[in-house]
């Protein structure tokens, strides 16, 4: 969580300069969802991810290197500098990609499934996607697929109540229950507090290992709030499409200071010192993107996906 905050701050601070020329879209306030799941996936486990991927390639072990030089245009990125932030990968990890096409992965993260169960390879597929990508026909297509299938695939939706500037209610009928709703598609499905790291570790461990022992699909929901703008470096409730109330009230609820609550002083130690260590890591990484070449005119029509 520390250092998936610490990135996205970073970048936050230094988007101003104008060296980052991609939209960016921070996940600062939604760390506890990919920080559970990065000790849950394994390496040949599948993932994909949506404009909001930063987190979950991070996670996946997507090297951060190649993300930030990815951001900055640059020849070392993991996508060769063509894609920018909406569009990582990291094919020796298996995070298979992100889109910036709200649903679009979804039916990649199922064919991942299919793959894997035709082959039988034990792997499992992971889909990150926000509350705004159940709004999307593919995404009712998808997941009645993986249960007729049986196919072994986690659809993980980050609910931050948010679709841009429309709050769900505006989106979707009042009284409506996302999970009550998928449920009834087939999946097994469950929900918690989506700040809370350990309660997300224990749903996610248990999907993960029911899925992969061939029971099926599962769709978990997790309640979140992202902290900034929807799309950018800087805080936007004085917009009005938010509460100030609202953002207090979620501020108080942030995954980190959650976890600090519940743990030993002697654990406290060490998160100091994972803090600290993080903050070097990202300094470097900064300084790797920010230091290397942008590609070639004549590299314009190369494969942009990274070879693993
Ligand atoms: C098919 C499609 N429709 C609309 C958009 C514009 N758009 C980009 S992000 C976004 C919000 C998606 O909300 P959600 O899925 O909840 O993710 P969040 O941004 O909250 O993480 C929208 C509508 C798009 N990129 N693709
Ligand atoms: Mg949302």
């Amino acid at each position: 969580m520390f250092r998936i905050r610490a990135v996205e701050e970073e970048i936050s601070k230094r988007y101003a300069n104008g060296k980052m020329r991609c939209p960016t879209h921070l996940s600062i306030g939604q760390e506890s969802v990919p920080a559970a799941f990065s000790e849950i996936a394994k390496k040949n486990d599948f993932a994909v991810s949506s404009h909001r991927g930063h987190a979950h390639y991070m996670a996946k072990g997507g090297n951060l290197k190649s993300m930030l030089a990815e951001i900055y245009g640059k020849k070392t990125g993991c996508s060769k500098g063509k894609g920018g932030s909406m569009h990582l990968i990291g094919l020796s990890v298996n995070f298979m990609g992100t889109s910036a096409i709200v649903g679009n992965s979804i039916p990649i993260g199922v064919g991942l499934g299919l793959s894997a169960k035709i082959k039988k390879t034990n792997q499992v597929s992971f889909i990150f996607f926000g509350d705004g990508a159940i709004e999307e026909g593919v995404f009712y297509e998808s997941i009645n697929f993986a249960v007729v299938k049986k196919l072994p695939v986690v659809f993980i939706c980050e609910n931050n109540l948010y679709s841009v500037y429309s709050p769900l209610e505006v989106r979707q009928p009042k009284n409506r229950n996302i999970s009550k709703m998928v449920k009834a598609i087939g999946p097994k499905v469950h929900s918690c507090d989506g700040n809370d790291v350990l309660k997300v570790y224990g749903i996610l461990k248990k999907a993960t290992n029911e899925t992969r022992k061939g029971n099926g699909p599962y769709f978990l929901e997790f309640s979140t709030y992202r902290w900034l703008e929807h799309c950018g470096p800087n805080f936007d409730n004085n917009i009005g499409y938010r509460s100030v109330g609202e953002f207090l009230k979620w501020k108080k609820k942030e995954p980190i200071q959650k976890l600090v609550k519940k743990i030993s002083s002697k654990s406290k130690n060490h998160l100091e010192k994972i803090r600290n260590q993080v903050k070097i890591e990202v300094k470097s990484s900064f300084n790797f993107a920010e230091k290397s070449p942008f590609p070639k005119q004549s590299d314009a029509y190369e494969g942009v996906y990274a070879k693993k």
